[in-house]
């Protein structure tokens, strides 16, 4: 693997992001893409549980909880972040094949009602991620911009959950795609600008954005969401730690992410 020649750090504080890390190789992505669409076909037929499957791979899939813990992708956060390190969402971003769904303009931390801007977002590839196919779009830099103004926009073709755009102009030309192959991933800053196109291609784009937080982090409204612990220590002890998944789509796992999700809508929808 040749992340050990980058300068994650120095790159990131520059830049805002890092692309491409080579993180799993294809047929362990490949891997992680035949567990969920299995988890998938076993939900099928109910859209509640198909959603919660979505935005809890990690909860509810054990080699998604693995994927948050694996060796390259801790590499990769915690010259950012150090070495304490907790998972707040590892939610799927899936565009169909030939799909128009986008993802606007935006900046991470804007909703999330967390209390700093100690977090890492670790996107990784389980399909290609092409400009065909919609990858992410970085404005180099902007990370430096503390969080302008976003307007909401509910539009059904955006992925994000208010369609929230940032109410300032991104001039394209500002702007740098990341295209990754699959098992490839990037990291972004929670403050970078960052969007995403439609899928023009005849596969689904498939990406497991990974958010990671330092446990000195808290919500703001006290709120305790779940997290999972992937290394080193919690000496604060201001959200629920995840148990480990107890096995493939657990009864048990549902109900709690149930619960979360409950908690984090209001977090995300507040004032909407
Ligand atoms: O998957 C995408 O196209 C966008 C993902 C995104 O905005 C993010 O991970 O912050």
């Amino acid at each position: 693997m040749r992340n050990e020649t980058l300068d994650i750090r120095g790159d990131y504080e520059k830049n805002g992001y890092v692309s491409p890390l080579d993180i799993l190789t294809p047929s362990e992505a490949q891997r992680l893409r035949d567990d969920f669409e299995r988890a998938e076909d076993a939900v099928s037929g109910d859209s509640q549980r198909l959603k919660l499957l979505y935005s809890y791979p990690d909860r509810l899939i054990p080699s998604f909880d693995a994927l948050l813990r694996h060796p390259n992708v801790i590499a990769a956060v915690s010259p950012v972040l150090g070495p304490d390190l907790m998972v707040w969402s590892g939610a799927l971003f899936v565009k169909e094949a030939r799909s128009p769904k986008i993802v606007s303009w935006h900046q991470d931390l804007t909703y999330w009602g967390l209390d700093d801007a100690q977090e890492v977002t670790c996107w990784v590839a389980l399909s290609e991620a092409s400009e065909q196919s919609g990858c992410m779009r970085f404005v180099p830099g902007s990370h430096q911009n503390r969080i302008v103004p976003h307007v909401d926009t509910f539009d059904e073709n955006n992925l994000l959950s208010r369609g929230q755009e940032i109410a300032v102009n991104v001039d394209e030309a500002d702007t740098v795609a990341a295209a990754l192959h699959a098992g490839q991933a990037s990291i972004h800053h929670g403050h970078l600008f960052h969007a995403s196109g439609p899928n023009q291609t005849n596969d689904r784009r498939i990406g497991a954005a990974l958010r990671f937080i330092k446990p000195s982090m808290k919500h703001k409204n006290g709120a305790r969401t779940l997290v999972a612990l992937v290394s080193g220590q919690d000496e604060f002890g201001h959200f629920e730690i995840a148990p480990a998944p107890r096995g493939f789509l657990h009864e048990d796992d549902f109900a709690l992410c149930r619960q979360d999700a409950d908690r984090k809508k209001e977090i995300l929808f507040e004032g909407a």
